[in-house]
This record gives C-alpha cells, structure tokens and sequence, in this order.
C-alpha cells in the first residue's frame, strides 16, 4: 500500500457516515413469525441505547432513521420526547419514514389509493411527518409506499400514478429549505402484480416531477436477480438525482440480510462509482448512506456493527481505485487493466490503515470484541429478558 492510497483511505473514511435503523434493533421478523431476541429493543429509549453502543465503538453512526408509526405512536406530541432521548444517548434523528402501509384503510393503497379519503389521510400522515421533521431538524423525508395490486385489470395504473404525482408535489410544496423527500422503489411486495413504484425510472420521474428536493432512494435488496444496481447509481448521480441507500443484502429479493454478506463486490462497485464520479466532477456526492435491515436471526446490535464494519472496509478499498489509470485504461479499451484497477483495489487488504484510522479518532481496533467485551449484551439481556418473553411470539 503507498502512502497515497492510506492517506486516501484516512480522508474517505472521516467523511463517511451510515444511519442507523431504529427498527433494527427491535424484534422483527417474517410474515411467518417472528422469533423474540431476550436483548431486542422494546421502545424508542432502547433503540436509540443501542444504536449509541454501535456509534460509540465504530465511531460513524451518529444518526438515527425514524419510523413514524413504531417509534411516534402518539405522532407529533411524541416528538419533544425522541428529540431529548437521541440528545441523551448523543445521537441526531435521522431521516424520517411514514407508515403508509399499515392501517388498515391502506387495504388498497395510500397515495394511490382510488379513495380520495384514503389518499388525504396518507398526505396528513406525510404532512405530520413533514411537522416531526421540523421538530426533530430531520433532513430526509424518506417515502416508501406499498402501494400495487395484485391482480391485473383490477387498478387503473395510469390514475394511480397522477394521484401519486400531485400529492407528492403537494407534500413537497411544504418542505423547508434544506429539506429533502427520497423516493423509494421495489420492484414487488406486498403487491405482486404491479407495484406504483416499482423502479429507478418509476421514482425518477415522480422524483422530477414533483419538484427539485425530490431525489431517489436506491434500497439495495428492492431490484431483479443480476440488476446492475452500480449502473443505476450512475445514472442517477450524473442527473444529479441519487439521495440515499438503503443497505442491506439479497439472496433472492428484499432479505434484509447483513450488507456485503452475499455480495460485497457489489457493494464496492457501488462505492466505486460514486468515488470515481466525485473525483472526475471534483464534487463531493451528496448522499444519505443508511442501513436498511432488520435482523431476526442475528444478534442485533453485533449485526449492525458487522454491518458498519464491512461499509468501512468497502468504502475503503474504492477509496484507492487508481483513477487516472482507469480513465486511460477505459479509453483505450484496455479491458483487462481496467478490470484489474478495480480488482487491485478490491483484493487489497485494507484492515490495517483502518486500525491505525480508528485509534487515532480514539476508537478500538475491533468493534466487535470491544462491544462483546464491554458487557452490554448481558445487561440488557437481564434488563429487557422478561419483557421480551411476555410479547407476542408470532403475528396472529
Ligand atoms: C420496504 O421493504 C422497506 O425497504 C422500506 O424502506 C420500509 O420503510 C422499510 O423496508 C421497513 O419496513
Ligand atoms: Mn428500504
């Protein structure tokens, strides 16, 4: 490694950071069941404790995503009260997520909903959120809907996207300055004929439609087997278009599993793009990185530091991608040295300039042993276990 590249390596990773989900520290699970965790997170107080404990030993996870309707059951009133909890445990609120999918007058949508009734509820819904933004100094309005149908014929695609359209304009229209609304896509589920957003082109054009605040949301598990998610990130990049991620990794569709534990080459490809598209434009990308998965197998927060760890190293090895040598390789269609430009980098070990990064911003070397050997697992265990056992053990 020369000392350009770990001098590369320094720089990114002090400009780099990931928000937590507070979902994924609470019990989750399949729509077949859910199996309780004795230390899963039972309120908002214990989501964010433990998204502290990850923050404090990797040092890059200072906000918190919010999902309305599990963590503000009370909506707006309960806003002072997360604003004075984050500020305890020393985290920030991050973006903010309506629930638009889970009462039960969502039946058949929210924003597409053929009910103008409906449709109203979900935009007061959004509007409330819009308002806990503004207490909490939430930046990101991150819309997901769950809207579809299942069976053809059944919805008019084409209403349903213009009532889509105009009242994500209308919620747009109260966003303060600085303000963002990332628009999410999936391709399926809940609804398996057609969904409203269904891809990057779908919520691209929505996103441009609705106003300039308006970006996309790339969730990576939310795409077709082999989708060349890297290209999309370009595409949206060069429009100036991408606002954030949701992480995780798939098997076979949106699995939630830990980022990088199928496929961490694709995660570096993404990380690449965006480094190499920063350094021929000189300008620093302005995306929202965060984690979006829930962990019913895994122990929570050790997932979620394993998840950050493999962010780090990643985003590390794009870090020392030789750009210039890849230009020259790319326009002379040296397909093989391109190639290798990133392989060089992918098959670099990086672990060690990491290290020496993290003792030098006072943090340890290993996350995981440092957490496993501070003793927080055993007491929440203790402290949280009965609560945890007197819950629902499956979805009724
Ligand atoms: C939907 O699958 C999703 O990716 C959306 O981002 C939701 O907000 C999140 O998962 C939690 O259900
Ligand atoms: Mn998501």
């Amino acid at each position: 490694m020369t000392t350009q590249q770990s001098e590369n390596i320094r720089k990114a990773l002090d400009s780099f950071r990931i928000e937590l989900p507070s979902w994924g520290f609470a019990n989750t699970g399949t729509r077949f069941g859910k199996f309780l965790q004795p230390a899963a997170a039972t309120n908002i107080e214990e989501k964010f404790r433990d998204a502290a404990e990850v923050h404090r030993w990797t040092g890059v996870c200072p906000t918190v995503a919010i999902h309305v309707l599990w963590d503000l059951p009370a909506g707006i009133a309960s806003a002072g009260e997360v604003h004075r909890l984050a500020a305890k445990y020393g985290l920030r609120p991050g973006s903010i997520n309506p629930n638009l999918f889970e009462d039960q007058i969502y039946k058949f949508g929210s924003l597409g909903n053929p009910d103008a009734v409906v449709r109203q509820q979900a935009l007061n819904h959004i509007f409330e959120s819009i308002e806990i933004m503004n207490v909490l100094g939430s930046r990101d309005l991150s819309l997901w809907l769950a809207d579809g149908s299942n069976y053809p014929g059944t919805q008019n695609i084409r209403h349903r996207k213009k009532w889509i359209e105009e009242q994500l304009a209308t919620a747009h229209a109260r966003l303060a300055e600085g303000q963002r609304m990332l628009v999410e896509y999936k391709p399926f589920e809940p609804a398996f004929y057609h969904t409203d957003i269904a891809d990057w082109g779908m919520a691209l054009l929505l996103a441009q439609a609705t106003g300039p605040k308006a970006k996309v949301l790339v969730d990576t598990g939310h795409h077709y087997q082999s989708q060349n998610i890297e290209q999309i990130v370009d595409w949206l990049l060069d429009g100036g278009m991408l606002g954030g991620f949701h992480f995780n990794d798939r098997r076979y569709a949106d699995d939630d599993l830990t980022l990088g534990s199928i496929d961490p080459y694709q995660v570096f490809r993404i990380f690449h793009e965006i480094r190499f598209f920063e350094w021929e434009t000189g300008q620093p990308a302005d995306i929202a990185y965060m984690v979006d998965q829930s962990h019913n197998l895994k122990g929570k927060i050790e997932a979620m530091i394993q998840t950050v760890t493999t962010a780090l190293e990643l985003y590390a090895k794009a870090a020392i991608v030789d750009h210039e040598r890849l230009t020259m390789c790319q326009a002379n269609c040296s397909l093989v040295d391109a190639e290798m430009c990133l392989k060089d980098a992918y098959s670099t070990d990086v672990r060690p300039i990491i290290i020496e990064w993290a003792k030098s911003k006072g943090l340890p070397e290993n996350p995981m042993e440092a957490f496993r050997e501070s003793g927080y697992l055993e007491r929440i265990t203790s402290e949280r276990s009965e609560k945890n056992a007197s819950s629902a053990s499956s979805y009724a």
